[in-house]
């Protein structure tokens, strides 16, 4: 097990998200600063559903200065850049989102367990002008869940300007679970992106054939649409709720002074008890629950370790099984925290059980096994081959196929637990299914690793991941599910599937 923390020199470790690039230099980064001059961090604004079962986003666009006096073209839900938190519990939802940007969006409802015709994927396009107004029936445990617009060919680009945001499900006993609850006090949403800037402050979204082939990632992280934060947190227990919100990056998350990282919940829910980490990998779309424990009064950072497939390392690294030598070389600053001692202190010690719903579907009758092959189909001759033209974009498919919005590729019955066998070569993959909660049954024929615990809905597959998904929601082939990397741009460009369920 790598140790970490005599790597970290203290203020020093500020710097390093914008050191261990080579490129640094040439565009605006993080600002080389100490925490004392960091920003307090902001949450996006609560909208509290539980009472009225309803809520308005409106996608829209504007400007936001990640840099000061440098502002940006962005776009977000409600406001200039991403969106609001929204809490909901078991019931009736009545969302609406409006679109009063030029081009058409959607709002997928990322971890919410509602059929095709609600889940706001690419075939529920909200033209410019237009309204959707799902009647949806909430009927999940409490979660971490996440939205975002999911039109073919522009999903990668909308959401790296933006058009995202958080859901909590809760269910009101948090209390007595013993965990913080307190919104933007001891309970934090953080989104977690990275972003490429130009020298003026403006978001670079390049797509160069290295943007596509890895994932568009950025070397300045961007933590609830806010660069340079620095949390408060009381002197007590705190939650985390993480949602990787970046296009492509796989965080490899540590605190940076080794105190351990408590998971309580995965995508789809609470755990039935907490589970002590040293570093939690956090793939894009995935979200993470954590405790952290402040009663000492100390504060620390956040950190991650490098993106396992950035640049050439990634795949070099892979193929030689050293993910985690490669990534932990090239660790960067997420967010540092600081303890304020005027915030109510509620939570004071780790709970020892948390109650969650564990899923074991590994008792359950397995009506079909089906093998998805994510494709990258371009060898050794890739970087030869002609930069970004069709012929390297053709290889980014499930099963040799590219996305097709007007062909279903898997029909499942209502009802069903079906194993799904999900491989890679090169890269590693965040494998997304629309409208279920899977069990990771093993990953690279072993256990689980305790981040792929509890109810997933998505999974960073390095070689071969096994899923046991038990399908609950129908889908229609008007408004299929789809199944599909979470890697935006490859998504993007086909490396996406779509399934009815009836
Ligand atoms: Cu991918």
């Amino acid at each position: 097990m790598m140790k970490r923390r005599n790597l970290l020199a203290g203020g020093a470790a500020l710097a390093a998200g914008g050191a261990v690039y080579a490129f640094a230099d040439s565009r605006l980064t993080m600002p080389m600063t100490d925490a004392k001059s960091r920003t307090a961090l902001r949450f996006p604004p609560l909208i509290d559903t539980v009472n009225t079962g309803k809520f308005l986003v409106t996608a829209q666009s504007d400007t936001t200065s990640f840099f000061p006096g440098h502002p940006a073209e962005t776009i977000g839900f409600n406001q200039a850049y991403l969106g609001p938190v929204v809490r909901m519990k078991k019931g009736s939802l009545r969302p609406t989102v409006e679109n009063n940007l030029a081009w058409p969006v959607s709002s997928h409802w990322h971890g919410l367990l509602v059929p095709g015709e609600h889940d706001g994927g690419p075939h529920l396009a909200i033209e410019t002008g237009g309204v959707w107004s799902p009647d949806m029936e909430i009927a999940q445990e409490p979660c971490t869940a996440f939205f975002h617009t999911h039109i073919h060919g522009r999903t990668a680009r909308d959401v790296y300007s933006g058009l995202a945001g958080v859901l909590h499900v809760v269910d009101g006993l948090d209390r007595d679970r013993g965990l913080p609850e307190s919104y933007a006090v001891d309970d934090l949403t953080l989104l977690l992106q990275d972003r490429r800037f130009s020298q003026d402050g403006k978001l670079l979204y390049a797509n160069s054939m290295m943007d596509i082939m890895h994932g568009m990632t950025g070397e300045t992280i961007v933590v609830n649409g806010q660069v340079g934060a620095v949390a408060a947190v009381p002197k007590a227990v705190v939650r985390l709720r993480l949602i990787n919100g970046s296009n492509a990056r796989i965080y490899s998350l540590f605190s940076s002074d080794d105190r351990p990282i408590h998971l309580i919940a995965t995508d789809g829910g609470y755990l039935p008890a907490p589970v002590q980490l040293e570093t939690l990998r956090l793939g894009p779309g995935e979200r993470a629950e954590i405790l952290v424990d402040f009663s000492d009064g100390n504060g620390m950072s956040l950190m991650s370790g490098g993106d396992p497939n950035a640049g050439m390392g990634g795949m070099m690294g892979k193929a030689r099984g050293l993910l985690d030598d490669i990534t932990g070389s090239r660790q960067f600053e997420v967010l540092p925290f600081r303890v304020d001692e005027r915030l109510a202190a509620s939570v004071t010690r780790i709970p020892d059980a948390i109650g969650g719903n564990q899923p074991d579907l590994r008792t359950a009758e397995i009506s079909k096994v089906r093998n998805f092959s994510l494709d990258m189909g371009m060898g050794g001759g890739m970087m030869g081959s002609g930069g970004m033209g069709r012929g390297m974009m053709s290889g980014m498919a499930i099963n040799g196929q590219l996305f097709d919005m007007s062909a279903i590729n898997e029909r499942v019955r209502l009802g069903d637990t079906e194993k799904w066998v999900v491989s890679t070569s090169m890269l590693a993959h965040p494998f997304h299914i629309h409208g279920v909660s899977f069990q990771v049954f093993s990953e690279n024929g072993r256990e689980p690793r305790p981040e792929s615990l509890g109810w997933k809905d998505t999974v960073v597959v390095d070689s071969q991941t096994e899923l046991l998904v038990h399908f609950t929601k129908p889908a229609s082939e008007e408004t299929p599910f789809m199944y599909h990397c979470h890697i935006l741009e490859h998504e993007d460009a086909g490396m996406m599937g779509q399934f009815t369920v009836s």
